[in-house]
C-alpha cells in the first residue's frame, strides 16, 4: 500500500465546532479525507492499473504481499471525479459524477491534521448536525456514522500500510465488508471476485470488521440510528476476518452485529413523523441531535440511552414515540429494554444481544471512533431495511416490517443510478460536546 505522486493529495476543509457549557470553540483546520477504495490503484511510479472496475489486474500481481509492495494509491480531485465539495462548514457528497470514469457514491472522513483521523468519544456528549435530505430519493442513503478505526489509519499496526490516514485507509464495519481492497496494510487480492452486479466492486478473501454507530442512516422518506456491537471477547476495533467470521454464510454467526438495535420512527409505528410537509418535513434543512447518556453521568460510564430529537425552524422537536400499543412501550430512545422487548416483539434475531448489546457498544465508544460521512446505494437489499417493507416476502402489516413509503420494488442501483443520478446529501455545522451546549430552540 505505497502513495503514488501524480496527483497531489489535498484534503478538502471542513470546520467543526467542539461545545462546553460555556461556549463553543471552532476547529478550522479540520477536513476530510477519502476513503482509499474510490482511489486509483496504480503500479508505483508507472501508469498502469493494479486494480480496474471490480478486479485486481492479475498480470501485475497475484498475491497479498506482492500487490502492496507494487501498487500506489493517488491523490484524489474531489470535486470533478468525486462530486465532494465544501463550503464553508457545509459538505455536498452527490450520488453519480460523470468524470473520465463514472462514480457512483463516496466515503469520507473527518481529519484532525493532515495525517490523523478525528477522533470522537461521545460517552455523556451529544453529536449534532445539519442535513439537508431532501434530494435523496427511495434506495439511497446519506449516512453519518462511527467507525471504531485506528487515528492513524493503522499505519502504526501494519508496515505494509504506507499511505495511513491521509489516503483513507482503515475502513471497516460492523458488516464486515469483504469489499475492502486493503486490510492491515495488505492487499485483498487472494482469492478477489468481481461482483457480479456491481461494476466497481469485488469480494476478497478477507473482511473488515469492527463495531459502528449509525448516527443517521436516511433519505427524505425514512430515518434510522442504530448501534452495532462487536464480539464481547474483542474491545471493537478492527479485526481482519475470514469465512465464517466476516457475517456470511451465517449472518449471525460472526465477529459484529450486522442489524443492530435500529430506532426508525416509521418502523416503530410513527408514520406521520418524518417526511416531506411531516413534523419533521424532509423537504428543508433540520438539526439532528444525538445523545449518549450514561449510567453515572461520565465519559466512563456505562452507555445506557442514545437519545435523538430534532430542531427544525427554530422549534426543537422530540423524537417520535414506539407506537405499538399493548405490544411495546411508548418509549422515544434507545435502551437496552427498548432493543429487548423491540427484537422479541418483531421476531428479529438477537445478534445486538449476543455481540454485547448496548454497554458493550458503549465499551468500544470509549475507545475512540472515527467520524464517516458517505453516500451510498445498496447492491445487497436496494435499501428495502431503510425505506420500505422488508422482507418483501412477509405481510407489510406485521410488526416491524414496514420501515417507509418506498415500493418494494424501489431502490434497484441500476434503476436509482439512472434515475437518480443528480441526487445529493448536505451535512453542515457539525457540532460536539456536553449535553445540551450544541443546539438551541424553542419547545
Ligand atoms: C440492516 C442494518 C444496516 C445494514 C442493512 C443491510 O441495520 O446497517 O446496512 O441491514 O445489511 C432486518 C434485516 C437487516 C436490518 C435490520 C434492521 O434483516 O438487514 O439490518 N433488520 O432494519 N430485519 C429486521 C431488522
Amino acid at each position: 500500500q505505497q502513495v503514488g505522486n501524480y496527483t497531489a493529495e489535498t484534503h478538502p476543509k471542513l470546520p467543526w465546532q467542539e461545545c462546553t457549557r460555556s461556549g463553543c470553540t471552532t476547529k478550522s483546520n479540520a477536513s476530510i479525507t477519502l476513503d482509499s477504495n474510490w482511489r486509483w490503484v496504480h503500479i508505483t511510479g508507472n501508469y498502469t492499473n493494479c486494480y480496474t472496475g471490480n478486479a485486481w489486474n492479475t498480470s501485475i500481481c497475484t498475491s497479498g504481499a506482492s500487490c502492496t509492495s507494487k501498487c500506489a494509491l493517488e491523490g484524489a480531485n474531489y470535486a470533478s471525479t468525486y462530486g465532494i465539495t465544501t463550503s464553508g462548514d457545509a459538505l455536498t457528497l452527490k450520488f453519480v459524477t460523470k468524470g473520465e470514469n463514472t462514480n457512483i457514491g463516496s466515503r469520507v472522513y473527518l481529519m484532525e491534521s493532515d495525517t490523523k483521523y478525528q477522533m470522537f468519544n461521545p460517552l455523556n456528549k451529544e453529536f449534532t448536525f445539519d442535513v439537508d435530505v431532501s434530494q435523496l430519493p427511495c434506495g439511497l442513503n446519506g449516512a453519518l456514522y462511527f467507525v471504531q478505526m485506528d487515528a492513524d489509519g493503522g499505519m502504526a499496526k501494519s508496515s505494509g500500510n504506507k499511505a495511513g490516514a491521509k489516503y483513507g485507509t482503515g475502513y471497516c464495519d460492523s458488516q464486515c465488508p469483504r469489499d475492502i481492497k486493503y486490510i492491515n496494510g495488505e492487499a485483498n487480492v487472494e482469492g478477489w471476485n468481481p461482483s457480479p452486479n456491481d461494476t466497481n466492486a469485488g469480494v476478497g478473501g478477507f473482511g473488515a470488521c469492527c463495531a459502528e454507530m449509525d448516527i443517521w442512516e436516511a433519505n427524505s422518506v425514512s430515518t434510522a440510528y442504530t448501534p452495532h456491537p462487536c464480539k464481547t471477547t474483542n474491545d471493537g476495533g478492527l479485526q481482519r476476518c475470514s469465512g465464517q467470521e466476516c457475517n456470511t454464510p451465517d449472518r449471525y454467526g460472526g465477529l459484529c452485529d450486522p442489524d443492530g438495535c435500529d430506532f426508525n420512527s416509521y418502523r416503530m409505528g410513527d408514520r406521520t413523523f418524518y417526511g416531506k410537509g411531516l413534523t419533521v418535513d424532509t423537504s428543508k434543512k433540520m438539526t439532528v441531535v444525538t445523545q449518549f447518556i450514561t449510567d453515572n453521568n461520565s465519559t466512563t460510564g456505562t452507555l445506557v440511552e442514545i437519545r435523538r430529537l430534532y430542531v427544525q425552524d427554530g422549534k426543537v422537536i422530540p423524537n417520535s414515540k414506539v407506537n405499538f400499543p399493548g405490544l411495546l412501550d411508548p418509549v422515544d430512545s434507545i435502551t437496552q429494554k427498548f432493543c429487548d422487548d423491540g427484537k422479541k416483539a418483531f421476531g428479529d434475531q438477537p445478534s445486538f444481544q449476543n455481540q454485547g448489546g448496548l454497554a458493550h457498544m458503549g465499551r468500544s465508544l470509549a475507545k475512540g471512533h472515527t467520524l464517516v460521512l458517505s453516500i451510498w446505494d445498496d447492491h445487497g437489499a436496494n435499501m428495502l431495511w431503510l425505506d420500505s417493507s422488508y422482507p418483501t416476502d412477509v405481510d407489510a402489516n406485521k410488526p416491524g416490517i414496514a420501515r417507509g413509503t418506498c415500493a418494494t420494488d424501489s431502490g434497484k442501483p441500476t434503476d436509482v443510478e439512472s434515475s437518480a443520478a443528480n441526487a445529493q446529501v448536505i451535512f453542515s455545522n457539525i457540532k460536539f460536546g456536553d449535553i445540551g451546549s450544541t443546539y438551541s430552540g424553542t419547545p
